[in-house]
């Protein structure tokens, strides 16, 4: 019974699940979560149900942590606790030391924490469970508060629990999850950076704005026979347009945030043998492709993921650029041709101890708008000085891929390109935040029509409907149901 139970527990973990705001069901029913029953948003009404689950990763660990929330959690967790002090004596947010008892039968020695209502994660009554960090042990609890009328938490419950019962945003949950899944440093910051609220201190001077020209509209319609003064309209005019432009601001610069989460891909391109697969390998730290004198020795794309100031770089070797060569290293040279028209950096390597051929003058020609970097690579064979001349300054760096000089300084300018790209104020939004943004920037963008054309009860319309979009944002109100689904169901189960 308990393997079976373990085995439904482990492959509900971090499965995709949903969520409803109860408004379209009537019906409650709870769900045991198994492979072949995943609740979706019409099987699933808003669940009155207290729940539990491990939130602690599966495995052997020190301690595994059982969450339980909801009205009856006192009452389930205190009728398998014993400790000196019977369950309902316990102070809230106390840590006390108790056992877990399955009848008579002795489950674990553990920690518990009670919070009470609404000081909790979730809102709810809560309690957190410290046990052993077996797999054995940790599904025996959950099969314990089951038996006792607890439910097994969907992935993400906790937190939907908490937006739901505002004691979060959804921006709030949404970072919340950035920061557990984050590879990177920088993904890190911009998660806090999230948690933070910056991007609700963004919007609340703007709903604030946008609700006193509402006001202004409003009172014009009210009373039509004041009118509204020309410069009254001009204000409007003026708040909604800067809305407009603050959301553009946003969404710009939640697309170069997304940049360094996602990741950026860089490639290494340029005529054969002028030591793209020499740099590669110094840059990966590995002896990871074959450097040989037979110019087209690279057929293929290469690429491997490096670290590069915090962001996740994909880096790629390449073909030798030329027209001649057999059938496999002219689709090597198409594949390149592929890759650089997708790339978020190119690196352009040319043999600085020659003079630029006119094959490479083409491709240098076609690149120029791409503003790569130009590594003038075998410096140790002599420098050409036409061929340093005829790359700006700013952008080439003279370099020896055998004996490295000129590496630290290409490679700090390398650094500099992905940090400057992290905007300083604004954070990361994800499509579901995006879609609300854009639709609350359509309604303001009908009421500045609406506005121009005089239609003062219609541009008020559009700015209320701004207003309730923006309003998801800000945790005055629930995102519909499909915005809710598409954040909840990337979290994990116990969070
Ligand atoms: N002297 C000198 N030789 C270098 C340098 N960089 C690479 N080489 C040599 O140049 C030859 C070609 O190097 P690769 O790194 O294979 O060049 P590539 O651009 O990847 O060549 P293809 O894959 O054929 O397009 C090898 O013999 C390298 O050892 C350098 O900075 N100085
Ligand atoms: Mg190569």
């Amino acid at each position: 019974m308990l393997c079976r139970l373990f085995s439904s527990l482990c492959s509900a973990e971090c499965r995709p699940g949903s969520f409803s705001t109860g408004r379209h069901s009537t019906s409650s029913h709870s769900a045991i979560n198994t492979s072949s029953n995943v609740p979706t948003i019409k099987q699933m009404p808003l669940r009155n149900e207290t729940i539990c689950a491990v939130a602690t990763p599966p495995g052997k660990g020190a301690i595994g942590i059982v969450r339980v929330s909801g009205k009856e959690a006192f009452g389930i967790v205190g009728s398998v606790f014993r400790a000196k002090l019977p369950f309902d004596k316990l102070l809230e947010r106390t840590v006390y030391l108790g056992r877990l008892y399955d009848g008579k039968e002795f489950v674990d020695e553990v920690l518990i924490v009670k919070y009470v209502a609404p000081a909790s994660y979730t809102g709810e009554d809560m309690v957190e469970i410290f046990a052993h960090g077996g797999t054995r042990i940790l599904s025996w609890i959950i099969e314990l508060l089951q038996r006792r009328g607890a439910s097994p938490a969907l992935p993400g419950e906790f937190t939907f629990r908490a937006v739901s019962n505002g004691k979060m945003t959804i921006e709030k949950a949404e970072s919340i999850n950035e920061m557990i899944t984050s590879r990177t440093r920088r993904g890190l910051e911009l998660a806090r950076r999230k948690f933070n609220g910056s991007f609700e201190r963004f919007i609340l001077p703007l709903e604030g704005n946008l609700k006193e020209a509402l006001v202004n509209i409003e009172a014009s319609i009210d009373f039509p026979e004041q009118g509204i003064k020309p410069a009254d309209v001009s204000r409007i005019q003026q708040t909604v347009a800067s809305a407009i432009s603050r959301i553009d601001e946003m969404l710009e610069k939640s697309e170069r945030c997304n940049l360094l989460l996602d990741g950026a891909e860089v490639i290494l391109c340029g005529a054969p043998n002028v030591g793209k697969s020499s740099i590669f390998n110094i840059l990966v730290r590995d002896e990871r492709v074959i450097v040989s004198d037979e110019p087209g020795t690279t057929r293929d794309l290469v690429d491997a993921t490096l670290n590069i100031a915090g962001v996740p770089v994909r880096l790629y070797d390449s073909a030798g650029i030329r027209t001649s060569g057999d059938s496999i290293e002219l689709e090597g040279v198409r594949r390149t041709w592929h890759k650089i028209e997708r790339v978020d950096l190119i690196l352009l390597v040319v043999d600085v101890s020659k003079p630029v051929s006119d094959d490479e003058k083409k491709v240098i020609g076609e690149l120029l708008d791409r503003e790569p970097f130009f590594l003038l690579n075998k410096a140790d064979l002599g420098v050409n000085e036409e061929t340093i001349s005829a790359f700006p300054e700013e952008r080439r760096f003279v370099i020896s891929a055998k004996t490295k000089d000129g590496m630290d300084r290409f490679e700090a300018a390398f650094e500099r390109f992905f940090d400057e790209h992290l905007p300083v104020d604004g954070v990361f939004l994800s499509a579901s935040l995006s879609g609300i943004l854009m639709k609350a920037k359509r309604f303001l963008a009908l009421a500045k029509q609406n506005i121009y054309q005089e239609a003062y009860d219609l541009a008020a319309s559009d700015i209320r409907e701004a207003l309730d979009t923006l309003s998801f944002l800000t945790g005055k109100n629930l995102p519909p149901e499909e915005i809710l689904d598409s954040i909840f169901s990337r979290f994990c189960i116990g969070k």
